[in-house]
C-alpha cells in the first residue's frame, strides 16, 4: 500500500507516470531510471520501491549464517579504490597468502556456529598454481558437505583462464567439480568503460565480467551482481550498468540478487576525493535498483558496506536480504568500515524485527530454512 501522501509527492515530482506503470507492472527506461535518481522526495521513491518489495516478499527479511575466506590478499591489479589489496606477502606490507592447511582450518573451525555458506574471493596472485584452487574447494567440500561454496569473482576466473590458458568455461567447472556451487557478485565496480579506464584499467572488463556470469549461468551455476557506487560515476553510468545487468539477466535468468556496495574511502588510492555515499545516496540507490531491475528476485543491503543502521532502514526502500552473520570479512574493514568484525544471528534478529520486518534465515539459494515469527524466541 502507497500512502495517499507518498502518491500526492510521487505526483509533484512529475513521477505519476513512472508510479503508474511500476503499479502495472510494466518495464522501466533508462530515462525512468534517471528520473528516479534525481526524485527529490526519498521517502516517496521508497514508499513505491517498498511497495515493489512486499508484493515479491510480504514481510520477509533474508538473511543467512555465512563467513568469508580470502585465501591471500596479493593481487597484481591495481584497482584505485581497494584498500585491501598487496602486491607482495611481506607482513610489513600487510600482504599474506595462507597456506591450504590454514585457509581449510579456518573455514572448518567456524563447524560449531551453524554456518551454511562461505563466501570465498583472493587477489590475482601472480604465483599461485592452479591447484592451490582447485585443492582449497576439494578440501573443504570433502570436509563439510553440506557447505555451499560460494567461490571467486568473475575477475579471479578471467584471470586464471588466461593465466592457465583454461579458458573460462574450464575454470568455472574444475571449481565446480572441486566443490564451489555459486559465483559472488564481485568485480562488477561499474560497467561504463570511461569510468573502467580511472579505477581499474588492468583487470576483466566489463564485458568479460558479463561472459563469466553468462558462461556459469550455462552450467547452471547461479550467481550475484554488484555496483560499486559513490566515487567517479554519474548517475547515468549506474544505470547504464543495470541496464547491462537486466539484459543478462533476460538472457539467462542466472542472478539471484544485487547487491549495491557504498565506496570506502580510506586508505586507497582515490578515497581523499571522496566522500563515504551519504544515507541518502544509499537508499536511493536501493530504491531505484528495486523498481528498475524488475527481472531480479532479490536485492540486497550489504550491511558490512552501509552499516547496520543503514541496512535495517533500507528494509523500507526495497531491500529484502541483509546478507549474513559475515565471520572474518576483510575487504571492508580494511578500507575503514567500522561496523563490528561480524553480526550474531539474534542481532539480525533485532535490526529485523525492530524494522517490522519477519527474520527468514535462507540458504544460499533464497531457499527459506526457518522464519522467525514475528517475536517469537
Ligand atoms: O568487487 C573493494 C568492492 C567488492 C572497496 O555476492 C569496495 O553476495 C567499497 O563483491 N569500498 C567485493 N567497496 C565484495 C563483494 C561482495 C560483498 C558481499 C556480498 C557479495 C555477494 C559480494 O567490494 C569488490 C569491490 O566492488 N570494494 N574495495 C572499497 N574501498
Amino acid at each position: 500500500m502507497i500512502s495517499d501522501l507518498a502518491h500526492r509527492a510521487l505526483e509533484r515530482d512529475g513521477l505519476g507516470s513512472i508510479r503508474d506503470r511500476v503499479l502495472a507492472g510494466e518495464r522501466l527506461s533508462d530515462a525512468d531510471g534517471l528520473r528516479l535518481f534525481e526524485a527529490r522526495d526519498l521517502a516517496a521513491l521508497g514508499a513505491l520501491a517498498n511497495h515493489v518489495r512486499e508484493a515479491r516478499h510480504g514481510d520477509l527479511a533474508f538473511y543467512n549464517r555465512n563467513v568469508h575466506l580470502n585465501p591471500t590478499n596479493v593481487c597484481v591489479a591495481s584497482c584505485k579504490f581497494c584498500s585491501f589489496a598487496r602486491l607482495d606477502d611481506q607482513a610489513a606490507s600487510q600482504g599474506y597468502t595462507m597456506s591450504l592447511d590454514e585457509a581449510v582450518e579456518k573455514v572448518l573451525s567456524k563447524r560449531p556456529l551453524g554456518i551454511t555458506e562461505v563466501h570465498i574471493v583472493a587477489g590475482l596472485h601472480p604465483t599461485l598454481p592452479w591447484d592451490y584452487y582447485t585443492t582449497l574447494l576439494r578440501r573443504i567440500h570433502a570436509a563439510w558437505p553440506e557447505l555451499t561454496i560460494k567461490a571467486f569473482t568473475a575477475i579471479e576466473y578471467q584471470y586464471w583462464a588466461d593465466k592457465f590458458g583454461l579458458g573460462v568455461e574450464r575454470a568455472l567447472r574444475e571449481l565446480q567439480e572441486a566443490g564451489m556451487s555459486t559465483l559472488p557478485g564481485g568485480g562488477a565496480e561499474i560497467f561504463a568503460p570511461r569510468v573502467r579506464r580511472k579505477i581499474c584499467d588492468d583487470k576483466a572488463t566489463a564485458e568479460q565480467w558479463l561472459e563469466v556470469h553468462r558462461t556459469a549461468h550455462r552450467l547452471g551455476i547461479k550467481s550475484n551482481a554488484t555496483m560499486l557506487y559513490g566515487h567517479i560515476e554519474r548517475l547515468d553510468e549506474r544505470v547504464d550498468h543495470m541496464r547491462r545487468l537486466r539484459e543478462l539477466q533476460d538472457e539467462t535468468g542466472g542472478f539471484q540478487v544485487f547487491i549495491p556496495l557504498a565506496f570506502h574511502p580510506e586508505h586507497n588510492m582515490i578515497g581523499k576525493a571522496f566522500a563515504k555515499p551519504t544515507g541518502y545516496d544509499a537508499l536511493r540507490t536501493l530504491a531505484v535498483a528495486r523498481l528498475y531491475l524488475d527481472n531480479f528476485d532479490h536485492v540486497k543491503a550489504y550491511w558490512v558496506s552501509l552499516g547496520e543502521r543503514l541496512a535495517q532502514a533500507a528494509l523500507s526502500f526495497g531491500v529484502d536480504d541483509l546478507d549474513g552473520t559475515v565471520l572474518e570479512e576483510r575487504i571492508y574493514h580494511m578500507a575503514g568500515a567500522t561496523v563490528p568484525q561480524a553480526l550474531s544471528e539474534a542481532t539480525l534478529h533485532q535490526l529485523i524485527r525492530a524494522a517490522g520486518r519477519v527474520p527468514a534465515e535462507r540458504d544460499s539459494f533464497y531457499g527459506v530454512l526457518r522464519v522467525h515469527g514475528p517475536r517469537a524466541a
